[in-house]
């Protein structure tokens, strides 16, 4: 457990830019110990949860290439910060990293495809997703705040595109990219609630595999997402993360559209409601944490879960059941 002192002194490193306070930031915030929580609330307290840098998520299927493609923007952003004269922007990528429940591996994977990056000083944090739902890690949002706080922008989130992982990285991110491949049964039946409804920019990746089809898919889509999403349909683009071809293309669409959603006032409506679903988010898992303090409950509770699983209660009997012992609700 971490001092005042300790907790002041890491948030007053990390705003100065210092990298490995950054990484131990994060590893409190990611902590799951209960006794980490004051510390874990303190620093954020200290450092600030103003949203500032641009944020850019990246989904799409296993093995559609998100992690290269995020290497080759990543390095094509900083490469431009430099080219204008200016000190190099400084890019983190967060991977909400899959691997706890498939292989196991994909940490290293992640990091050795993002060689370029690595090489240009950003910063590259994998995450573990804990089994949440949508594969964005329960921190993913507090470990936003911190590398803004570090001076980080753009900050890009890659997430395995399971469905509804669109739609929870869109609420932490301004702009979602979703990279797909031609011919990969990402085709028609790619276009699902997540596209429809979270994507701002859709990638055809891998076009130098067969430019024909890639080309083929990225028009039919446009079509498609014209018809279904009239009012603002997703921009389409055609890419190689592999050879960089398209990529700065890529990037200016994505300053483009978020320049329009901050001329709009899109972008600031959807930070409010980012900022109440964090909330509401917060509240949950706070409700649910002293719920479970509750005195006795830890113990009925794997009662209850035991007699689930003999077929003794039903479900709502045994909620009815730990409602009340709890205290929470009072006997009617
Ligand atoms: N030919 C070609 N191969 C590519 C391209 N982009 C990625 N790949 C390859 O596709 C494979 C998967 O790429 P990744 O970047 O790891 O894909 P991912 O979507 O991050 O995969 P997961 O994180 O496991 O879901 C790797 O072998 C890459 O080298 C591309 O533009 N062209
Ligand atoms: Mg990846």
């Amino acid at each position: 457990m971490a001092t005042d002192a300790e907790i002041a002194e890491l948030a007053r490193a990390l705003v100065a830019g210092d990298r490995s306070a950054l990484s131990r930031a994060i590893t409190l915030i990611e902590s799951s110990r209960a006794e980490d929580n004051t510390a874990r609330r303190g620093l954020l307290a200290l450092v600030g949860v103003e949203r500032k840098s641009f944020v850019i998520g990246v989904t799409g299927t296993p093995g559609a290439g998100k992690s290269t493609l995020i290497d080759a923007l990543g390095a094509e952003i900083a490469a431009r910060g430099s080219d204008a004269g200016q000190p190099p922007r400084r890019v983190a990528v967060l991977a909400v990293d899959p691997s706890s429940q498939r292989s196991g591996g994909s940490i290293l994977g992640d990091k050795t495809r993002m060689q370029r990056l690595s090489s240009t000083g950003a910063f590259i944090r994998p995450s573990p997703s804990r089994g949440v739902l949508g594969g964005i890690a329960a921190r993913t949002r507090e470990t936003l705040a911190l590398c803004e706080a570090a001076g980080y922008d753009p900050v890009l989130i890659e997430t395995v595109g399971t469905g509804q992982a669109e739609q929870r990285v869109a609420e932490v991110a301004d702009i979602v990219v979703n990279v797909m491949l031609a011919g990969a049964g990402d085709e028609l039946q790619g276009i699902k609630r997540g596209i429809l409804e979270a994507t701002d920019v859709v990638v055809f990746n891998k076009a130098d595999v067969d430019p024909e089809l890639a080309a083929r898919s990225a028009s039919e889509h446009e079509r498609a997402l014209q018809l279904l999403r009239p009012l603002d349909p997703p921009k389409v683009l055609v890419l190689s993360a592999a050879t960089g071809n398209g990529v700065p293309e890529l990037w200016a669409a994505l300053v483009e559209r978020k320049a329009q959603q901050a001329a709009s006032g899109k972008l600031e409506l959807l930070r409010a409601e980012q900022r109440v679903l964090w909330f509401r988010r917060e509240l949950e898992e706070r409700a649910l944490a002293a719920f479970l303090a509750g005195p006795q409950v830890a113990t009925q509770l794997a009662e209850l879960e035991a007699a689930l699983r003999r077929d003794e209660i039903s479900p709502q009997a045994a909620a009815d059941s730990l409602v009340l012992a709890s205290g929470t609700q009072s006997r009617p």
